[in-house]
């Protein structure tokens, strides 16, 4: 994401970016699960550089974003924003945008992989280290969480989630309401007192779109579709902090899945594509001219280039 250009793309939103470079975990020691979890220590020394470098930037008054590396990593970020929250009074909305529900349990998974658990572990589930990393265990409940775009979940994983009632907006539900209304429900009550993050798994996209992903699953949002949900997000003023997780360059063709993952992070902070005229009464002088010189454009009866040069 870097070599794709990230940080020129927020600092062309008019942001502010301070690259704080690598953290250093232990690498992957390729090991079969011990008592049902895969690499615990690994994880757990990885998340706990990750809870201290996210924490530390958001009591600095910063909108961290965390690339990673896979989504076990969210265990990390999401108990430091958590913590954040407790803190700073904040309400916490977690919108965790997936192909997958994250919410196995040792008990319910065949794998022992971590990166099937956070949720789990945020909530309470899971390795006592991980789960009270945070300092408040559990260090979210299940009520704050909207996950969109799930499409493979296990079969005990599932009544898991519909015990803890988390609110799932899946792929069934795209198919049948459409992104909008998803995302509608999904940020539904998110105000001026809400602090939303947002978990993006790069799975959560269409393979077709994004390859660079270990654990594909097909029939996610299109780019389009994945477009409209960043753009939502923006509309909401609310974004103040973020993960990129599951991006493996290994698995990528040319980077393409990378320059995806930027381009949907530019949106995410106001960057829009299209061509929505801004509310009259927000219109300022410079919008007007724009809009002039837009339409005397269009008189050049050629809406497809003008679409491209906008
Ligand atoms: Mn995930």
């Amino acid at each position: 994401m870097r070599v794709a250009g990230l940080s020129g793309a927020l600092l062309g939103r008019g942001l502010q970016v301070i690259d704080r470079g690598n953290l250093n975990g232990p690498p992957n020691p390729n090991l079969p699960p011990v008592a049902g979890y895969r690499h615990l220590a690994e994880v757990l020394e990885w998340n706990r550089q990750v809870h201290e470098a996210v924490y530390r930037d958001l009591a600095a008054g910063h909108l961290p974003i965390l690339l990673g590396g896979d989504h076990s990593l969210a265990i990390g970020s999401i108990s430091a924003v958590a913590r954040h929250c407790r803190e700073s009074g904040r309400k916490l909305r977690v919108l965790w945008l997936d192909a997958h529900a994250d919410f196995n349990t040792r008990e319910l998974s065949p794998s022992g992989n971590l990166h099937g658990m956070p949720v789990a572990c945020l909530c309470g589930f899971g390795p006592e280290e991980l789960v009270r990393l945070g300092g408040v265990t559990p260090a979210i409940s299940p009520h704050w969480i909207r996950q969109v775009g799930i499409r493979s979940v296990d079969a005990g994983e599932k009544r898991f989630v519909h015990e803890q009632e988390l609110e799932v907006f899946d792929m069934r539900y795209v198919d049948e309401m459409g992104v909008r209304q998803a995302m509608e429900l999904a940020l539904a009550g998110v105000d001026s007192r809400t602090h939303l993050h947002v978990s993006f798994d790069v799975d959560f996209l269409d393979p077709e779109i994004a390859p660079g992903v270990g654990t594909t699953v097909p029939g996610g949002p299109s780019y389009r579709e994945a477009q409209l949900c960043m753009e939502m997000i923006a509309d909401t003023g609310r974004l103040a902090s973020l993960d990129v997780v599951e991006l493996n360059p290994a698995l990528d063709v040319r980077n393409k899945t990378a320059t995806l993952a930027v381009d949907l992070i530019e949106s995410l902070f106001g960057k829009s594509t299209l061509m929505r005229r801004p509310m009259p009464a927000q219109m300022s002088a410079g919008n007007r001219c724009a809009r002039k010189s837009m339409n005397a454009r269009t008189e050049g009866n050629n809406p497809r280039r003008l679409g491209k040069t906008a």
